[in-house]
């Protein structure tokens, strides 16, 4: 164009930002679904699990995982022109719990991952996102030869809310790991709104 005029066109609006946490036990697949879904290149914070570890951080089922989360993993997806998501993937593991209070301020909502091979692991990350009310929906990362569950039987394995959504997906996959967030958004959303009535009425 003659006087450089930019042609990548302005958004109308400053897009809205919201914190999302996504939580869960030990290797299942909260870093890969954050490197999933994220438009820039993922922040992580891996270190390489040890032979000295092995007796705490057990990699049944994920035996080719060799790396775990230490601090966080950061990533940003724009799910429409004005709504952007800031992604908070939480360590797994149970020595690192001291992290997961900062991780979680300011934080809108959160995804709980779940592994129906070890579905205790993910009792922790349930609990503490009750007993904040932050509101959370449940994701059992379906696992080649995991079993498979209806999600009737994964909520009252969690003994969850019947308002908390409970979906399937695949943490490698872009598009799944997206639908995940977008019923978060819709979940958490949903919630303030209710806040909201209760504190007006
Ligand atoms: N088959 C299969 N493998 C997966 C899936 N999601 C993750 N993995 C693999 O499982 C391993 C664990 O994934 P991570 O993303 O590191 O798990 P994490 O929850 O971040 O682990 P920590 O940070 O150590 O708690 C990796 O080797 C992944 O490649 C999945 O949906 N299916
Ligand atoms: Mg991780």
């Amino acid at each position: 164009m003659a006087f450089g005029r930019s042609s990548r066109r302005k958004p109308l609006v400053e897009p809205v930002t919201l914190k999302i946490l996504v939580a869960g036990g030990f290797g299942v697949g909260k870093t890969t679904l954050v490197g999933a879904v994220s438009e820039i290149r993922p922040l992580r914070t891996e270190e390489t699990l040890s032979e000295a570890g092995r007796p705490v951080d057990s990699v049944e089922g994920v035996e080719q995982k060799n790396t775990t989360t230490v601090a966080m993993d950061f990533g940003r997806i724009t799910l429409r022109e004005d709504l952007v998501l800031y992604l908070f993937g939480t360590p797994g593991q149970d020595r690192f719990w001291f992290l997961w209070d900062e991780l979680a301020q300011g934080s809108l909502g959160a995804v709980v991952l779940a592994d129906t091979r070890r579905l205790e692991d993910c009792f922790a990350a349930v609990d503490y996102f009750e007993r904040r009310s932050i509101p959370f929906t449940v994701a059992v990362n379906c696992f080649d030869g995991a079993g498979r569950y209806p999600g009737d039987t994964i909520r009252s394995a969690l003994d969850l809310d019947p308002d908390v959504p409970v979906m399937m997906c695949d943490a490698r996959d872009r598009e799944s790991a997206k639908a995940v967030l977008i019923a978060v958004v819709e979940h958490a959303l949903a919630q303030v709104g209710k806040a909201r009535e209760h504190a007006i009425t």
